[in-house]
This record gives C-alpha cells, structure tokens and sequence, in this order.
C-alpha cells in the first residue's frame, strides 16, 4: 500500500502534517510522539513506521544465535517490576553460579554456531569484582571466537560505586578480560517520577546515558532498551526516546532499541494489567518513528510472543532476538514462549511473515545466507 492510499487516513486521524514530515524524511518533534501514541487505530501508526522500515532495510529482518547468561539473580536494588531478583543469598529461589557452572552453560553448546553470550546479573554484594573478569576470562578460554554482549548500564554504575573505580575504569578492565559490546537492559524509564517508583535504588537517567556515552567514547558499541506498559505514561516513553535520540546525535554508539513489554506474574506491580497488543503496536511504531538515527528496531520474542513478534515485522521492526537459550527474567514473570528457539525456527517464523531473514554477527556484519 503506497502513502497516496495512506494520506487521506492519516489526515482523518489528525497525523496529515507528522506523515508528511516522515515521507519527507525529516525529524519529528516530542508533540508529534505524543500525538502518535494518541491514534487510535495502531495500523496508521504501523504503515508510516513500516516505510521508514523498508526505507532502511527493504525487507530484510535480521537475526542471530546467541544464548543467554544469568550468573546470579542475588540483587539488592528491589525494582517492583522484577520477578527474577532475590534479596538476599539463601533467601528461597537465590542463586549465584561459580565460575565453572557458568562457563558450562556455554560448553554445553559447543558443537552449535552461536557467536554471542547475552551475560546480565543481579547486583549481588557478595561477590568479589574479580568474579566477572574471571568469568569473562574463562568464556573466552572455553570459546575464543564467540561475542560476549555484557553487563548492563545498571550494573557497570553499580561496580564503580561498589568497587571503588571510575565507569571508565570498569569498563577498561570489563574489557581487558573480554567484554565486547553492551546489552540495553536497565534504562526502563528514565522520567525520575516514574524511575522513582519502579526502581529507587538503581542509577538514575542520566547515570545510565553517561554509561553508554563512556562505553561509546571508548569504542564500544551498545543496546538500548524502554520498559513499556507499567506505570509510565505515553509522554514519559516520548522523553525516554528523545533522551536516546540525543545521546545517539551525540556518540552514533546504539546499534539497536528494544521495546521491552512488562509482565505482570511474581513481582510487585502484579496486580496491573499487562499493556494490550495494540498498545504494544504502536510503541514499537513510535519507536521506529523517533528514533530517526539508531539502525535497527528490535522484537524480543521471548516477551512479545512469536506471532506478535511477525507482526511486528510490519510495525517498523527489523531485528529478531535471537536463538535465546536459557532466558530467565521473562519467563520468571510469566512469559509463556519458548526458552529458545532453531536457527531453522527462526528464519521459518520470519519468511512465513514474508520477509527476509539475514543471519547477523552482534555488530550486524552479515553471518551468512539464511
Ligand atoms: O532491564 C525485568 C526487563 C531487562 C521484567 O540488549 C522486565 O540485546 C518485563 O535488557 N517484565 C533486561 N521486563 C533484559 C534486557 C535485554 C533483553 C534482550 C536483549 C537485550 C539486548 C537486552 O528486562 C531489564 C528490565 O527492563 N525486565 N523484569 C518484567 N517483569
């Protein structure tokens, strides 16, 4: 469907002059991505993000194979929105892996092609800083080739508080011992009214950007991500995105953003409804509409659910995560899908979605034909 059928649909739904900004490839402001997430009909807001999708990557969908790491779920920040943290070591469900029981969720995929560990953590003040370079040290012994994707925002300011060290510094010996890139987690909302409340004790907005800025400044790319469908509202997801679009003028470092839907079982905000489909529509749209400047828009399908995931792919999303093993933080909050997924169930989901699956690496060199 070309812009002449869209226009007068988009003129009736009051979005006539932000549609005509997008065809002419200019910037939208913070009113217009309120008055995005204020169109009823997500399909309207879908069909402006899907030409800027295809603009971008014709339809191309990228994905890779990667597994996760969850080393520790000891934390002692007590977000209410968490169902995967526990307090305190020995309290019921905790757990903190040794090095060698950590490395082993790797060995165990030796003979399979994945080239990146997702490594996220609790902030657990029983371990030493010398736990992680150890454990980035060792995945590199067992793995030389493989990407390590790791430590959030959250964590890397925890360290430095924790530990005596600049962020700078952190990420330096993160580095030395291994440490490729950054994941996204963390952001959740910046809006200090809504951070206030769903997560007190974890740095604030502007401490998670600076972490980014600094890993940037130094070379390193990095994920951003939004926790969407708590307690925020549509002008604070708008102000996140604009935080994001600045610091991207800034630096270029994000390579990928990541609505991430809020699941509502075992955690404290449980008794809120989780955001509807349509809402969740129009946040990925919106994103891809903001976010003029960072690359890739990107479905995690263990959270979004796989079919929600396709439809995406018409939503402005370009970017699948990934082969996935061994997910924990959502499927402790109730997420119903898989824990992981076949490259050939990847590539199978995205065709039948009529697009084209391209096999990446973490910094989105082509891995190979699909
Ligand atoms: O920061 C925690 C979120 C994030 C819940 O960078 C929850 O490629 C919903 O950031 N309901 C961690 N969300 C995961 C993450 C991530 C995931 C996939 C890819 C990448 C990437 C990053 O998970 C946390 C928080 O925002 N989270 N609990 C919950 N109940």
């Amino acid at each position: 469907m070309n812009a002449i059928w869209w226009m007068p649909r988009w003129q009736d739904a009051g979005i006539g002059p932000i549609a005509e900004k997008v065809l002419a490839s200019e910037r939208l402001s913070e009113t217009d991505g309120v008055a995005l997430f204020n169109v009823a009909d997500p399909s309207l807001v879908g069909g402006l993000a899907n030409i800027v999708r295809e603009r971008r990557h014709g339809d191309a969908t990228w994905f890779n194979r990667n597994q996760h790491v969850n080393a520790t779920n000891v934390c002692e920040a007590s977000c209410i929105f968490c169902s995967f943290a526990r307090l305190k070591t020995g309290d019921p469900g905790a757990y903190a892996m040794t090095i060698d029981e950590a490395v082993d969720r790797v060995r165990r995929h030796r003979g399979q092609l994945i080239t990146e560990v997702h490594i996220v953590n609790g902030l657990n003040p029983d371990l030493p800083f010398s736990y992680y370079t150890d454990l980035l040290r060792a995945i590199k012994v067992e793995r030389p080739d493989i990407h390590i994707k790791g430590f959030t925002a959250v964590e890397i300011a925890w360290f430095a508080q924790t530990f005596g060290r600049t962020v700078r510094g952190v990420i330096e010996e993160l580095v030395a011992a291994g440490l490729d890139s950054l994941p996204g987690g963390g952001a959740e909302i910046f809006a200090p009214r809504a951070r206030k409340k769903l997560c007190p004790d974890k740095v604030d907005g502007p401490g998670w950007l600076d972490v980014h800025r600094t890993a940037h400044q130094m070379g390193l790319r990095s994920n951003c991500t939004m926790l969407y469908g708590s307690i925020e509202t549509m002008a604070e997801r708008v102000d996140h995105m604009m935080a994001l679009r600045a610091l991207q003028d800034e630096t270029g470092g994000f390579q990928t953003f990541i609505p991430l839907k809020y699941h509502n079982e075992n955690n404290r905000l449980s008794r809120l409804m989780e955001a509807t489909d349509a809402d969740t529509l129009r946040t990925y749209a919106v994103s891809r509409l903001m976010l003029d400047n960072i690359g890739h828009i990107k479905a995690y399908w263990p959270m979004v659910g796989l079919s929600m995931a396709q439809l995406l792919l018409e939503y402005g999303v370009d970017d699948l995560d990934g082969t996935v093993r061994e997910e924990r933080i959502y499927h402790m909050a109730g997420a119903s899908t898989p824990q992981e997924l076949t490259r050939a169930e990847l590539v199978a989901l995205i065709r039948r979605a009529g697009r084209t699956p391209v096999e990446r690496d973490t910094l989105y060199g082509v891995a190979a034909e699909a």
